[in-house]
C-alpha cells in the first residue's frame, strides 16, 4: 500500500512511517517542522535527542532498505498537496499533521486561531485532493477522545441510534470539547463526515486517547530512529511527563484532585491500531469512528504505577498534586465503548507497567536533557487566559486514593 503521512516528523508520524515500512508498505510523508518550533517556543526540547530530517532519512533507508519520500511542505497550501498527490498517488492518507496541544491552543487568541486554522485547513486540503485526484483513497484522520468530553452517560463509538415512528437513524454522539485544540478536532470530524456524505469519501476518524511510550520495537538500538518524547506542559502528555519527572526526582504532578479519567494506550498499540485501520479500509462513502485506547485509568492511579515502577528501578519518587491550570472535571463518570478495533484484531499490550519500565530506562539515558529544562514541568498556561505558575496543593492534605 502507498501511504502518505502528514506530520511525519512528529511523535506518532515518525513511528508510523517505520511501523509501515517494516511491513512492506511504501511510505511518503510531509512536515514543516512546526512541532520542533512549538516545543522550543514552550522553552523545552524532546527528552530523546532528535536528529535533523536528513539524518533521520539516512537511518530509515539503512534500517528498512527503502526510501521514505519526504516533502518539506506546508499542507495549509493546496498547491503542494496537489503536487504530492499527483507524484506519489497515495492509496491512504494518514492525517497526523495537526497541532496536538490543548494548553498551546489556550495561550491567547493568536494561538487559538493558529491551532484551529492550521488543523482545519490542512485537513480540508487533503479531503479536496482525495476527491479530485485519488477518489478511492482512504483518509485516516487522527481525532481525539477529548472530542466527547466527560458526559455523565456512557460514550458509544461515535454514533448513537435512535428510533422515531418506526424508523431508525444513526446520529453523531454529542461532542463537548474542553480546549480550542480539542474543538478543532470536532470541526475536523464534522467536515470529514460531510465529505463522506457528499462525495463518497472513505474515511476513518480515530478518537484516540492519551499515548505514552518512548519506542516501538522496529526502532531497534539506533538512536537516530527514536521518536521524540516531550515533557513540557503543552506537548508532553500525562504519563510521558510523569516518567520524565521520575527520572530526575521531580514530584509527579496530578492536577487538582487527580481523579480525571482518560483512555490511555502505549505508542506500540497506537501503531498497531492505525495499521489495522489502514489494512481494513471502509467502503466508499463510509465515515466510521474508532475509539482508540487500551484502558481507562485515573490520573492518580497512573502516578502511583509510575512511582512503583520507578521504585523498582531504584528511583525514589513522590507524588504531589498541583493546582489545576485547566478547567475540567476532576472526578467524573467515564465509560466508553471501544469494540471496533478489537473486532479487527487489535491485541492490547495490557502490561502498562512493563511499558513504563522501558520508558524510564530509555529516559534515564537522557536525564541531563530533562534536568536542563526542569522548569517546564510546572505549568503556567491557565484556561482562564492568565499565565502564572501553578502551586503545589497543601502537602498536608489527605493522600489521594487511586482507582476511584
Ligand atoms: N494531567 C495531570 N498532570 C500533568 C499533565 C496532565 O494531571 O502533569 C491531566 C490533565 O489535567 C488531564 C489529563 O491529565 O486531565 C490528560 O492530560 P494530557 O496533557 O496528558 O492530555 P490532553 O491535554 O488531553 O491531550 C493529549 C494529547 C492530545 C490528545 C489527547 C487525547 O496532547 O493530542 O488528543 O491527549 S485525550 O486526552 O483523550 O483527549
Amino acid at each position: 500500500m502507498r501511504v502518505f503521512i502528514a506530520g511525519v516528523d512528529g511523535y506518532l508520524g515518525w513511528s508510523l512511517a517505520q511501523y509501515l515500512a517494516a511491513r512492506g508498505h511504501e511510505v511518503a510523508g510531509a512536515d514543516t517542522f512546526f512541532r520542533r518550533q512549538w516545543v522550543e517556543e514552550m522553552g523545552s526540547w524532546s527528552a530523546t535527542p532528535i536528529a535533523p530530517m536528513a539524518e533521520r532519512l539516512g537511518a530509515f533507508k539503512e534500517r528498512y532498505g527503502t526510501e521514505l519520500h519526504f516533502y518539506p511542505d506546508d499542507l495549509r497550501e493546496y498547491a503542494p498537496v496537489e503536487r504530492i498527490f499527483r507524484e506519489f498517488q497515495p492509496d491512504a492518507i494518514v492525517q497526523l499533521g495537526e497541532c496536538p496541544s490543548a494548553p498551546y491552543s489556550m495561550l491567547d487568541v493568536h494561538h487559538a486561531v493558529f491551532v484551529q486554522t492550521n488543523n482545519i485547513t490542512s485537513t480540508f486540503n487533503l479531503m479536496f485532493a482525495i476527491r479530485d485526484i485519488r477518489p478511492e483513497a482512504h483518509l485516516l484522520k487522527l481525532g481525539t477522545m477529548g472530542e466527547y468530553g466527560t458526559p455523565n452517560v456512557p460514550i458509544p463509538e461515535g454514533f448513537f441510534e435512535i428510533e422515531y415512528r418506526g424508523r431508525k437513524d444513526r446520529l453523531p454522539f454529542p461532542r463537548q470539547a474542553g480546549s480550542w485544540y480539542h474543538q478543532s478536532k470536532v470541526h475536523g470530524s464534522n467536515n470529514i463526515a460531510m465529505a463522506s456524505r457528499l462525495w463518497g469519501l472513505r474515511a476513518t476518524d480515530i478518537m484516540q486517547g492519551v499515548v505514552f511510550g518512548t519506542r516501538i520495537d522496529e526502532m531497534g538500538d539506533d538512536e537516530r530512529l527514536l521518536t521524540r518524547l516531550d515533557f513540557d506542559q503543552a506537548f508532553g502528555t500525562a504519563i510521558n511527563r510523569f516518567c520524565c519527572q521520575a527520572v530526575i526526582g521531580h514530584p509527579l504532578t496530578p492536577f487538582g484532585k487527580g481523579h480525571q479519567k482518560r483512555g490511555f494506550l502505549p505508542l506500540r498499540d497506537s501503531m498497531q491500531c492505525l495499521t489495522l485501520a489502514l489494512q481494513n479500509p471502509p467502503k466508499a462513502g463510509e465515515y466510521r469512528v474508532f475509539n482508540q485506547f487500551e484502558e481507562v485509568y485515573d490520573i492518580t492511579e497512573l502516578a502511583l504505577k509510575v512511582q512503583k515502577v520507578a521504585g523498582g528501578l531504584g528511583l525514589d519518587v513522590t507524588i504531589r498534586n498541583l493546582e489545576n491550570p485547566r478547567k475540567e472535571l476532576e472526578e467524573h463518570f467515564y465509560a466508553v465503548d471501544h469494540q471496533h478495533l478489537l473486532d479487527l484484531g487489535y491485541q492490547p499490550t495490557h502490561d502498562v507497567e512493563a511499558e513504563m519500565r522501558i520508558m524510564i530506562q530509555d529516559l534515564s539515558k537522557h536525564r541531563e536533557r530533562i534536568e536542563a529544562k526542569r522548569e517546564v514541568l510546572i505549568p503556567d498556561v491557565r484556561w482562564d487566559g492568565t499565565r502564572e505558575k501553578v502551586r503545589f496543593l497543601d502537602a498536608e492534605r489527605e493522600p489521594v486514593e487511586a482507582g476511584v
